[in-house]
């Protein structure tokens, strides 16, 4: 049976411009939130289950979800630590090292991160001195940034938390944002806030899951509740334009199943590079701006779920256990739209002792220790974290030396060697 919460506000038309006439692009139906991990004496008929749909405005480009579910509900108890990844820490020291030579920051500098979460990038302006702030609302999270000695405001950000900031301590030179610009509801008062706090001469780098990865490698187990935006270059820019925002950079990176970086500054405030209008220009050949780009992907879905559960059902019909490595919200997405659970899988194993012994939502497997595997050897682990698939392949080389396969579930559903 399928209940579909009234916790769920469908938006009245597109959340960066309004217009109302929005194109499908993929249905996923209702489906529990991607990180409401379950206590194990939970019944799983009573979990919410929302809408999950996303379309597309052809005025802005800008693809959505067509239905929010409040963010209070999403990030209480978030299960989310960004250090539990040994490349994302990396990935974030980079690029603090880059900013402090690149902006020259000091200890008269100021460094704010909007969705800092437990302090794994601004750990690292501070071991250099430079003065930070976090802003994370989830409370569980943000109280182990300061356990670490990080700063950390728990709230949403929007204008009134940037203009109680800039009245405070003034504007400042730095202001991070990674993995957040698709979470916020009000677009446009995230945007304002951000013009606040940078002011004339600040700088704001933001990361931001890039669609056209997403579409090209059909990543669809990305789409979850908590991601109201699904970014294009040619979205981005006309929001922060409207906004008193020009991205006078961007590059793209492979964290995260690829994602863009986005360097902005107030409007006016420095020429653009010439990376912005080549991947505009990029974005308009492949057909990016217009819903029939988008046409063909649940169709290339569906193909991925029929082949991955022949696979599946091959390698069980072989006599073979098969057990998941990840209790990350995109598996979520991943085993409840294909229907894969206890039927199919044994159990999902994930690092974070923050969702070890709970179950995964919908589908309601339990969540072990990564140490499992070699317990109990089961032939196959389906890698539903696979965009850290390297650190993960590298640090479970026994389970593989000892007979054990990881399966990649998407773009092609197969064993990796
Ligand atoms: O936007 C978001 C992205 C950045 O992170 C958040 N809204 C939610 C979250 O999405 P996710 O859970 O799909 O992200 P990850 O980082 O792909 O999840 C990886 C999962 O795998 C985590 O639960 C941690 C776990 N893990 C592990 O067990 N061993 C990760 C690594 C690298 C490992 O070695």
């Amino acid at each position: 049976m399928t209940r579909v919460s009234t916790g769920a506000d469908e938006v009245g038309g597109c959340r960066a411009c309004g217009f109302a006439a929005l194109d499908p692009v993929l249905d996923l139906g209702s489906q529990p939130l991607a990180n409401a991990l379950l206590d194990p004496e939970s019944s799983l008929a009573s979990e919410p289950r929302f809408p999950l749909s996303v379309v597309f405005c052809p005025a802005c480009s800008l693809v959505q979800l067509v239905a929010s579910v409040a963010p209070e509900r999403l990030f209480a108890d978030y299960p989310y630590f960004s250090s539990g990844s040994t490349t994302m820490v990396a990935h974030a020291r980079q690029l603090v090292e880059r900013l402090i030579e690149q902006q020259s920051l000091d200890r008269g500098s100021r460094v704010v991160e909007i969705a800092s979460n437990d302090g794994y990038l601004l750990q690292w302006y501070q071991q250099r001195q430079i003065p930070v702030l976090g802003i994370e609302p989830a409370a569980n999270v943000a109280e182990v940034a300061r356990a670490r000695g990080v700063p950390t405001l728990g709230e949403f950000f929007g204008t009134d938390v940037a203009r109680r900031l800039v009245a405070r301590s003034g504007c400042v030179d730095v202001v991070h944002g990674n993995n957040v610009l698709a979470h916020v509801p009000d677009l446009r008062g995230f945007l304002d806030g951000l013009r606040l706090l940078i002011g004339e001469t600040g700088l704001a780098v933001l990361e931001v899951p890039y669609l056209r990865p997403l579409i090209e490698r059909a990543e669809f187990d990305t789409i979850y509740h908590e991601h109201l935006s699904y970014f294009s270059v040619t979205a981005l820019d006309r929001l922060f334009t409207a906004r008193d925002l020009d991205i006078v950079d961007v590059e793209r990176l492979p964290i995260h199943g690829g994602s863009l970086r986005l360097f902005a500054r107030a409007s006016g405030a420095a020429p653009a590079r010439p990376t912005v209008a080549a991947l505009l220009a990029e974005e308009r050949e492949l057909g990016m701006t217009e819903h029939r780009y988008y046409r063909a992907f649940g169709a290339r879905v569906d193909s991925i779920g029929r082949r991955l559960k022949t696979l599946l059902r091959e390698l069980r019909t072989g006599g073979h256990r098969i057990a998941a490595y990840g209790a990350a919200a995109k598996g979520a997405t991943l085993l409840n739209h294909f229907q894969i659970g206890r039927e199919t899988l044994d159990f999902v194993v994930d690092r974070s002792p923050h969702k070890q012994g709970r179950l995964m939502p919908g589908v309601g497997l339990p969540i072990a220790a990564p140490g499992r595997l070699l317990q109990d050897m089961p032939r196959y682990a389906l890698l539903l974290a696979w965009n850290f698939a390297d650190e993960i392949l590298e640090q479970q080389s026994e389970y593989r030396r000892r007979g054990g396969r990881f399966i990649v579930p998407l773009p092609e559903p197969g064993l990796m060697p």
